[in-house]
């Protein structure tokens, strides 16, 4: 009987849908674990190969916690709102719905085909009515609670796609998607005041089992500053400024003022010579977005208004300057500008010759290395009202903010760079905002019996020409016998908010999900998906998880306790897979000549599931000999198997197999769980005996990771179905472990030499040796693309130049 990874495949993947072997039951007397996948967005060109790596990681921790007695959620659906579909009803006119379904069938079909365990009973689907209506739902409460609002704001605006984009969809100035030219032009838009959630959101990072670099990431999204407002007397129109500093301790050091050209006072200021330069300004500023004007902008531009601000500290008049590395959106938009010890303004005041005074020791103020010196002493900072000199900046900035208190001249302040979220977007294929703007000019949100509010049915999906949505075209819909309804539509990131707590209870068509179903499953344990989510994704649907659990709506604070970001797969020549390199890999191609147990092995012997790596056809083919291998020992040799007891040797090295395999899929390791299985056997390989029991023993093992080929031997031999058996414990008295050491090379030279236990595989040593102080330096510029492990003496690393 050969292996015919076709026939069998297909026959475990048309029981296990026909059985419904991996319907979850809301059974709460067994312990939980919620293990989630970033759903797909259901695109035209299919799965590629990334998808199925993190998929296939979840699929085995989730039959490997299923053996382990645990009640498994492990849902999948579709994220299938969004821009793609769109587009292309525009140049089509077919309708987003027969893309997006016709684009679902050929998803699941690619998912199916793979074997995940997924209860396909609790699919979901963002763009039906069913879910939807539930998304607005909770766009409803969130206005209730006041953090929604409508203002009128510069937008992102894209005159080839006729559409507002968000600040993440746009790259260089130009759109993501297309790379069109954008403009910033006010808008009427649909804001979320997720800045209201910043510390919330901040603070509930600390709690999070996430790598250290997605937390980062949010925490600088987030940017919390702390530092003062100060106020100045503007004595031309007697008026007082606030700037915002982070470094009052520098208040002697301002040398000038700066506003940013929207500033409420600008237009007083100026004396009336300077009205046309003015407005020149303001229309080029507008021009740009906030990162051109500030990070990126390394030509600064701006022009004396003619007034003079007075700094409190001394009394000195200092000349008050408009220029747009200033932004509007952040602190006060105005700044006392320090060229003694801020790059930006360094750069202004070389530019344009303004005075440049060094208040904290560090050097010569010319040189870069003064800027930003937080550990140098203060000086230069004294007179009868104060005195800092030779306090620390920390010490410094203390006593100036007490000062400022005191003097009512300024106070403590706390800034974030997190701004409210631009929910609005001006298409047709989102969830439609459901609001009402009355004649007598109230909004009115809709009563929540009135959901879902439907997306109306039309044939023409170009938006409006005065850039609204294209549902403002359809004024039979728009128009209520009060007024007329909102026609902006959500963004693509509403769906993914939330759809994590509608998986626990999909069906009910009475609420959004019950409260004692939540009460169970949530949080998730394990949310595994691209490091691209890092921010935004991430950051959204926290924010309404908070917002919900400050509504009593979920039991929990934070949805995903722990997170894991997969790598990504390389082309075969190592570069990113795409159509225009001709290097992408399609699964269906892979599935077809080699089945999906050694497709899923070889995705997971890569190397570990968070690293990106190139995918390697050979790699693939060992995978297929090793799944072969397993086939003919156990199937095609099945004469040697007995229901005699094995060797010492043998049953020792199956318990250590079992402990490796049991730990290492506890942390996520799949890459040396697949050597673990494949060192057994080829011990199994050496014998002229196989016991039944052991033979069962290692399928379960196995069966997480190739779970056709495990099911089809396990009932050849006359079991019962592995799916519903135990995972397998091992006897610690029979792994007691024995120490060596042996010498580490690279390219034959010694370098060093590392303890191991005796029955360690050369994956595990390597990795012991990649994490070693000493001897992980040896690696950097370097690929291995040999191992050689002489045992008991020495391992010797061939390396290449990467
Ligand atoms: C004086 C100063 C001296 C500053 C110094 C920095 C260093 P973060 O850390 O990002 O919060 N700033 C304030 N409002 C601004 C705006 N609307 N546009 C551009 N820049 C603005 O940075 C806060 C610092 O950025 C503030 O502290 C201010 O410059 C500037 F040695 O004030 B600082």
């Amino acid at each position: 009987m050969n292996y015919n990874h076709l026939k069998i495949e297909s026959k475990w993947q048309n029981i296990w849908e026909k059985e419904k072997t991996f319907k979850t039951e809301d059974d709460s007397s067994k312990e939980k674990v919620y293990i989630l996948d970033m759903f797909p967005y259901p695109s035209g060109s299919g799965l590629h190969v990334g998808h199925p790596l993190g998929y296939t990681a979840t699929d085995i921790y989730s039959r490997f916690k299923r053996l382990n007695n645990f009640n498994v959620l492990h849902p999948i659906g579709w994220d299938a709102f969004g821009l793609p579909a769109e587009q292309y009803a525009i140049k089509t006119g077919t309708h987003p719905r027969s893309t997006t379904e016709e684009n679902i069938k050929n998803f699941k079909r690619q998912i199916k085909m793979l074997g995940f365990s997924y209860d396909w009973d609790r699919e979901i689907n963002t763009t039906d009515e069913k879910y939807y209506k539930w998304t607005q739902w909770i766009f409803l409460q969130i206005y209730k609670k006041g953090l929604a609002y409508e203002a009128k704001v510069p937008v992102n605006w894209c005159p080839e796609l006729k559409a507002v984009l968000a600040n993440e969809e746009v790259v260089d100035g130009k759109s993501e998607i297309g790379g069109h030219p954008i403009i910033r032009k006010p808008m009427r838009q649909w804001m979320f005041r997720i800045t209201d959630y910043a510390e919330s959101l901040l603070s509930g990072l600390d709690s999070l089992d996430w790598p250290e670099s997605v937390k980062e990431l949010q925490r600088n999204w987030i940017g919390k500053s702390t530092g003062a407002n100060v106020i100045f007397n503007l004595p031309s129109i007697d008026k007082n400024i606030e700037v915002y500093t982070t470094r009052p301790d520098t208040l002697f050091g301002a040398t000038y003022m700066v506003l940013a050209p929207e500033h409420p006072y600008v237009s007083d200021l100026i004396t009336s010579d300077k009205i046309h330069i003015l407005e020149n300004y303001i229309a080029k500023s507008q021009k740009k977005s906030d990162l051109d004007r500030g990070e990126l902008n390394k030509n600064k531009t701006g022009f004396f208004t003619g007034s003079y601000a007075v700094n409190p500290i001394n009394n000195e008049k200092i000349p008050v300057w408009i220029a747009d590395y200033v932004l509007m959106s952040y602190g006060t938009g105005a700044i006392m500008a320090v060229p003694g010890h801020d790059k930006r303004d360094y750069e202004f005041a070389q530019k344009f010759n303004l005075p440049i005074i060094e208040v904290v020791e560090g050097g010569d103020v010319r040189k870069e290395a003064f800027i930003d010196n937080q550990n140098g002493l203060i000086i230069n900072s004294k007179n009868n009202l104060i005195n800092l000199n030779g306090l620390k900046v920390l010490e410094g900035k203390r006593k100036v903010i007490s000062w400022l208190r005191d003097t009512n001249n300024g106070s403590a302040k706390t800034q974030y760079k997190l701004r409210d979220w631009l929910f609005s977007r001006q298409r047709y294929w989102g969830e439609p905002i459901p609001i009402v703007h009355e004649d007598n000019g109230l909004i009115t949100p809709l009563d929540e019996s009135e959901l879902p509010l439907l997306l109306p049915e039309t044939e023409k999906y170009e938006p409006a020409a005065s850039g609204e949505s294209p549902l403002a075209n359809i004024k039979n819909w728009v128009n209520t016998p009060n007024g007329k309804r909102e026609t902006n539509t959500m963004p693509q990131w509403a769906g993914s908010c939330w759809y994590y707590l509608r998986y626990i209870d999909p069906l009910n068509d009475k609420e959004a999900w019950s409260k004692e179903k939540e009460n169970y499953w949530m949080p998730v344990d394990l949310y595994v998906g691209g490091a691209e989510h890092a921010v935004l994704h991430l950051l959204y649907s926290r924010f309404w998880h908070h917002v919900l659990y400050d509504l009593k709506l979920v039991s929990t604070k934070e949805p995903f306790q722990k997170l894991f970001n997969q790598g990504m797969i390389r082309g075969e020549d190592g570069q990113k897979m795409s159509k225009s390199k001709g290097n992408v890999i399609n699964p269906d191609i892979v599935v077809d000549e080699f089945g999906a147990d050694s497709f899923r092995l070889y995705e997971m012997f890569m190397g570990p599931l968070e690293k990106s790596k190139p995918w390697n056809t050979k790699g693939l083919q060992g995978c297929y000999r090793f799944i072969n291998k397993v086939w003919r020992i156990c199937i095609e040799n099945s004469d040697k198997i007995s229901d005699k007891e094995i060797d010492l040797k043998t049953e020792k090295i199956l318990h250590k197999t079992i402990k490796k395999v049991t730990d290492d899929l506890n942390n996520l390791r799949f890459n040396t769980v697949v050597s673990h299985l494949m060192i057994f056997v080829n011990h199994l390989q050496t014998l002229d005996h196989l016991s039944k029991d052991t033979i069962r023993t290692f399928l379960i093992l196995m069966n997480p990771l190739a779970p056709h080929i495990t099911e089809e031997i396990n009932e050849t031999l006359g079991y019962d179905r592995i799916a519903s058996s135990s995972w397998p414990t091992y006897n610690s008295k029979l792994i007691v472990e024995e120490k060596q050491t042996i010498a580490v090379q690279f390219n034959g030279k010694t370098r060093g030499t590392i303890g191991i236990n005796s029955d360690l595989s050369e994956i595990e040593i390597s990795d012991l040796i990649k994490k070693d102080k000493k001897l992980s330096k040896y690696f950097n510029g370097f690929m291995v693309i040999k191992l050689i492990l002489v045992p008991k003496r020495l391992i010797n690393f061939v390396l290449k130049p990467e």
